[in-house]
């Protein structure tokens, strides 16, 4: 068993510039498993902290206090992990420490122990022998927290590749669609930048009908039909754009409020109209009522929380009691440690919810994710589609595809 020599954490940048925590786990004295935080522009209320005190200085201090207690352990089991993070921080959210040391250290260690045991990360965290390819879910237009004034409200435009029956079909029918929507806005708007938002996706001046209705003509022009080879997501991180006081749906940016009704209603619509297979946070993240009824409605998508669920078995819990929510956003910096978002996951699989494990906006080039997706039988990776710390995900994935464990992406969507 591969035992933890050495630890070192440090503050580098994510693709949005903003700080992360690095940690560089050292097993055996020589196998070095590196992972970074990553961070979130649309944050559940209800995620664990990523900083003590907001700062990362502060949870790199408090860490570099209690290195000593890491070393020795076995960098495999991330229960051992877990439990000497909560013998320093007991808190429920990691305020003590921060969910980002939380993360890297116990990423790491999963990555120096497949390095010296020569065995792959997902299969360390599941060793059944029953492996399914993860379907890349990736944004092709966005709005909301991850782009500026005049792009849509509604956070992310989605595709997933339903039809492709390889990993690399599935990257290519993605990036196809993306550049044939750049093709769209440009013959729209002569003016049309290619400016892009937060995770790669395009930023364009259009409100969210016209964002829906251009993804539709891309996938249409490339000779695909809607909801066969290429269907149609959406996050709406409609937390993001509810007013609590008035308790209603503003959509800011288009001129418009709906109310809660209006918005099960809006929401109901657009998924019969455009065959819509995933549906992410269509309301609020204490919603859970109305949130049941949009899943009762609509068996053929999947609807799913993000910020409803923040990757946190408890919350799993309370919305079951409604059936709310048919997906999960699985990332495990909002549950703390790789041990927290694994219980998630098996809650999750227990009560056949279908996971979605996903990046941050503000990524580093880590691919760790894709390994974490395969691991929990995760139905799709959202990853983005390109921008160098959201294609090395994908780039993963193909080389993940290469191990005789995993078979390609046969299945049928
Ligand atoms: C989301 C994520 C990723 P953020 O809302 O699903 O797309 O965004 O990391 O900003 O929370
Ligand atoms: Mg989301």
């Amino acid at each position: 068993m591969p035992i933890v020599t050495s630890i070192k954490g440090r503050i580098i940048f994510n693709s949005r510039g903003d700080e992360g925590i690095e940690v560089d786990v050292i097993s055996d004295d020589k196998y070095l498993g590196r992972a970074c935080s990553p961070s979130g522009a649309s944050v559940g209320k209800h995620e664990v902290i990523n900083f003590k005190e907001n700062s990362a200085e502060k949870s790199l201090q408090e860490f570099n206090k209690n290195l000593s207690r890491f070393i020795g352990i076995e960098s495999e089991d991330p229960y051992s992990i877990h439990e000497v993070l909560k013998s320093i921080d007991n808190s429920e959210n990691y305020s003590n420490l921060g969910g980002s040391v939380a993360y890297a250290i116990s990423v790491a260690s999963l990555d120096s122990a497949s390095k010296a045991l020569e065995v792959p990360l997902f299969q360390l965290l599941n060793n059944s022998g029953n492996y399914k390819f993860p379907f890349p879910l990736g944004n092709v237009i966005g709005g909301g927290s991850h782009a500026g004034p005049g792009t849509p409200d509604i956070q992310e435009f989605l595709i997933c590749p339903i039809g492709a029956r390889s990993i690399v079909d599935a990257i290519k029918i993605n990036l196809a669609v993306h550049r044939q929507v750049r093709n769209i806005l440009e013959s729209i708007d002569k003016k049309f930048t290619y400016g892009r938002g937060d995770e790669g996706a395009w930023a364009p001046n259009i409100d969210n009908d016209k964002a829906i209705e251009i993804l539709e003509k891309a996938i249409l022009d490339l000779g695909y039909t809607v909801g066969k080879e290429v269907a149609i997501g959406i996050d709406f991180a409609s937390s993001s754009f509810w007013n609590e006081l008035k308790q209603n749906y503003e959509y800011k940016r288009q001129g418009l409020i709906r109310t809660s009704e209006e918005q099960i209603e809006f929401v109901n619509n657009l998924i019969s109209k455009y065959k819509i297979i995933y549906a992410e946070d269509p309301v609020h993240e204490e919603d859970f009522e109305s949130m049941s009824v949009i899943t009762a409605k609509n068996p053929a998508c999947i609807i799913t929380g993000d910020d409803m669920l923040v990757t946190n078995q408890n919350r799993v819990r309370q919305s079951q009691e409604f059936r709310a929510c048919s997906g999960a956003i699985l990332k495990i910096n909002q549950a703390g440690s790789v041990f927290d978002a694994i219980n998630f996951a098996n809650e999750c699989n227990r009560n056949k919810i279908k996971i979605i494990t996903s990046h941050r906006s503000g990524e580093s080039v880590d691919s760790h994710i894709s390994e974490i997706a395969i691991a929990t039988n995760s139905k799709m990776l959202k990853a983005g589609i390109v921008g160098g710390e959201r294609i090395s995900k994908l780039n993963q994935l193909i080389r993940l595809n290469e191990y005789d464990l995993i078979k390609g992406m046969v299945e049928v969507f």
